[in-house]
């Protein structure tokens, strides 16, 4: 493959670029290679500039659970567009997004648009502070919940319960307000609630993690959250960005049965345009201005060429969810396909998922959270990533990210991808 193209942009980008790109991840630093610049995408494939073609496990991150440049979606972003990119002004399809969404999340009696999952969970966090009148947030360590201070915090020393700064720019006192637990630890979060008797305002999860790689919660965990939330008044808010209409129309909470009071969305709502949303209880949501105390407000929220992307989308995912039944024959056909060729050649990896969602860890350990994740050999998946990147295959560059099918894939793609994965381990024997 050639990258000449991309080698060049790539140079020019870090002049003017922070490390040459706007998001961290996408600079391929883990995996000590240089991006991709992508030309176009179309279904399951991106074009390069050098006009090479992968099959992409990425989909920008989540947003691309139909495929790229899908014609319907495509068209009611044209159409919009032909009406005025935004008035910063109330518009029809602010409404029916809205209605939409509460249709379909029954914990949804009211919901909020922003620009993105960051600002969702920002603000949620803000209406669970303003609605109880508590401080601190329980998070868990290895989600990932965007970038607002309160969430770029990581436990203290064993000692200190209050969280410290997992970032430079970020002041102690943003952080000391955030609590760290362990992801399926229901008594790591019992013991927080026990040191901080009555100062929790929330508790916020991914309820399945898919920035430490792919963790499933396991039996009665999310439950245990929910009756520890409701017995020490607090929220639970669940960040649905990567799992919301991903695991199926109602998102993670129907597909566990957990109801939180809060939710937060972003990414496939959008179906790539920059939208997020949060929503919940209406006592709750309420309180957001201009109908309450608690203060968000957004110059692009809900602008109606997003609202139009993200309504097409999910417009069509309700008219079509036996999409939701092939994601889960194609994720099962990835992850069984995966074990096969790590038990054929003793590889340590573990593979991880649910639905459209997977990890390939490359360790011999089950992964139930951040420290399990942790033992995975970074090394050993550069390789392997490498490996699959020169013959087509475009994963997440980093171990700690999910892989990701849309309906654009088939069944003969993952087996194409499972070919070259086979002939990674035959390669290194
Ligand atoms: P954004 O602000 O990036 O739209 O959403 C933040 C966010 C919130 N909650 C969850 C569960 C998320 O996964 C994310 C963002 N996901 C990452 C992928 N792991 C975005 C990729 C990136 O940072 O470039």
């Amino acid at each position: 493959m050639t990258r000449s193209e991309s080698e060049e942009l790539f140079t020019r980008a870090k002049k003017v670029i922070p490390g040459g790109v706007n998001s961290p991840v996408r600079a391929f630093g883990s995996v000590h290679s240089a991006p991709r610049f992508i030309e176009r995408a179309e279904g399951a494939y991106l074009y390069d500039v050098d006009q090479n073609r992968y099959l992409d496990f990425v989909g920008s991150w989540g947003p691309m659970i139909l495929g790229h440049n899908r014609e319907e979606i495509r068209q009611a972003v044209i159409e919009a567009a032909q009406k005025g990119l935004s008035f910063g002004a109330a518009t029809k399809a602010e409404v029916e997004m809205a209605e939409l969404i509460c249709s379909l999340v029954p914990s949804i009696e009211m919901v909020r648009m922003v620009n993105s999952g960051t600002e969702a969970v920002m603000s949620a966090i803000r209406a669970a502070r303003g609605f109880t009148g508590r401080n601190k947030i329980i998070k868990f360590a290895g989600c990932y919940h965007g970038h607002s201070d309160a969430m770029l915090v990581k436990a203290g020393s064993g000692v200190m319960t209050s969280g410290v700064p997992d970032s430079a720019g970020v002041p102690i006192g943003c952080a000391e307000d955030t609590l760290t637990a362990e992801y399926n630890d229901l008594f790591s979060v019992e013991r927080l609630f026990f040191q901080h008797s009555g100062e929790i305002a929330a508790v916020i999860i991914e309820p399945v993690a898919a920035n430490m790689g792919v963790v499933l919660p396991k039996d009665d965990f999310l439950t245990g959250l929910r009756d520890l939330c409701t017995k020490h008044g607090a929220l639970l808010i669940f960040d649905e960005v990567i799992t919301g209409f991903r695991l199926g129309i109602g998102g993670a909470q129907e597909y566990y049965g957990v109801t939180p009071d809060l939710s937060t969305f972003g990414k496939i709502i959008g179906a790539g345009m920059p939208v997020g949303a949060y929503g919940g209880r209406k006592d709750v949501m309420e309180l957001i201005s201009p109908s309450g105390k608690v203060y968000q407000a957004g110059t692009l929220s809900g602008n109606p060429v997003a609202m139009a992307a993200g309504l097409s989308q999910l417009r069509f995912l309700k008219a079509h969810l036996e999409v939701y039944d092939k994601l889960e024959v194609l994720g099962d056909r990835l992850r069984n396909g995966l074990r096969e060729i790590a038990a054929r050649y003793d590889a340590p990896c573990t593979v991880t998922g649910v639905g459209s969602l997977s990890c390939l860890f490359f360790t011999r350990q089950e992964v139930v959270d951040y420290q399990t994740a942790k033992t995975a050999d970074t090394q050993l998946f550069q390789d392997y990533f490498l490996w699959m990147l020169e013959r087509g295959y475009y994963f997440a560059p980093s171990q700690f990210e999910a892989i990701f099918l849309s309906d654009a894939h088939t069944k003969e793609e993952i087996d194409g991808m499972l070919h070259a994965a086979e002939a990674f381990w035959t390669n290194r024997k």
